[in-house]
């Protein structure tokens, strides 16, 4: 049964504890459970208009009709919608994306958060943020937890009778934090999140390390932001996504994503914790750096990264909200 035109908006999260390896590919079931601090820009607004008159699903994004991979996407992940609501209606899906898409800045998470939310609204499925976060995951696994905000625990569902039912995405309470992401290229990377991770994981021998580290790294994450302190959320926050990096170097043949500058970032956010700041530096699948601060230090960490670096795009955020519907 189709049902009316939705409309949804969803953020970009970055990972403090980082999801980088697929047990499962059909199901995004993760190997390891992530951690991640919604924010509050960039933001993804999708409307999803089934429409059973269309003989296929119709994407555009930021106004160009979209042909070949990203669309590919949106109808497999539509052809899962469909199935779940007993649906033949093909849709019209409007995308409009403030990411730097493929820069990694994690425009697949804000964008199936979004789709995954309006989808379930317009075709009728249960709305929960259970439901959504699990039906998010299956576009794109680190888009399961944009939809919730602020602090969120994506689980790994490991060891459920039900894996895939277990491996949602959930707020955890904490400090308040803030970032400043430092773009050092917002070109489209060379190789893919989705690509890099299977072969780190068919490949890297650091990857058993990797797996086995973040599982303790998590559990440590959770009691420190319980705790509220964010020092000890700060230092494994860097930590995650160093190791995360050492194990994709040791892919075969070898993906480095941080750049020259990067490397600088890192050193010039050790620099400020010296001098009392409390700052720790992250990276995604790509050259940009954000940094970790508490919500109140974010302009203050703003000003201080500009000094050392003039020249590169400097972006403040705060916590933000999970997927939500607008009325339009
Ligand atoms: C993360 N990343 O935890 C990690 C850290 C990038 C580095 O999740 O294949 O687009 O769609 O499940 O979620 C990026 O990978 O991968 C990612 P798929 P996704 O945020």
């Amino acid at each position: 049964m189709s049902r009316q035109p939705a409309t949804a908006v969803a953020h970009p999260n970055l990972a403090l504890i980082k999801y980088w390896g697929k047990r499962d590919e059909q199901l995004v079931l993760p190997h390891t459970g992530s951690l991640s601090l919604t924010l509050d820009v960039f933001p993804t607004t999708t409307t999803v208009t089934p429409d059973p008159e269309l003989s296929a699903d119709a994407f555009t994004l930021n106004g160009v009709e979209q042909t070949g991979t990203s669309a590919a996407r949106v109808t497999a992940f539509l052809d899962l919608v469909r199935r779940l609501a007993g649906s033949t209606a093909h849709a019209r899906v409007v995308s409009e994306n403030s990411v730097p898409t493929g820069a990694g800045l994690a425009s697949s998470a804000s964008g199936f958060a979004a789709l995954a939310r309006a989808a379930a609204a317009a075709y009728g499925l249960p709305e929960d943020a259970r439901t959504v976060s699990r039906l998010a995951r299956r576009g794109s696994g680190s888009a399961a937890r944009s939809v919730l905000g602020n602090l969120v625990i994506w689980h790994d569902g490991k060891g459920a009778e039900d894996p895939d039912a277990a491996s949602f995405a959930e707020q955890v309470p904490g400090p308040r934090l803030g970032m400043v992401i430092a773009v050092v290229s917002a070109r489209t990377k060379a190789v893919s999140s989705r690509t890099a991770m299977r072969e780190t994981v068919a490949t890297s021998p650091y990857f058993p390390g990797w797996v086995e580290s973040t599982a303790q790294d998590l559990r440590d994450m959770r009691a420190a932001l319980a705790a509220g302190d964010v020092e000890a959320v700060g230092e494994l926050t860097e930590s995650s996504a160093l190791r995360m990096h050492a194990a994709i170097m040791g892919n075969r043949p070898p993906v480095r994503y941080l750049a020259p500058t990067s490397v600088a970032l890192f050193d010039a956010v050790a620099a400020l914790r010296a001098e009392g700041l409390g700052a720790w530096a992250t990276a995604d699948a790509g050259p940009n750096v954000a940094v970790l601060t508490r919500a109140e230090d974010v302009p203050t960490l703003r000003d201080r990264l500009a000094e050392r670096f003039p020249d590169l795009r400097l972006i403040s955020a705060q916590a933000g909200p999970g997927a939500h519907l607008l009325d339009r």
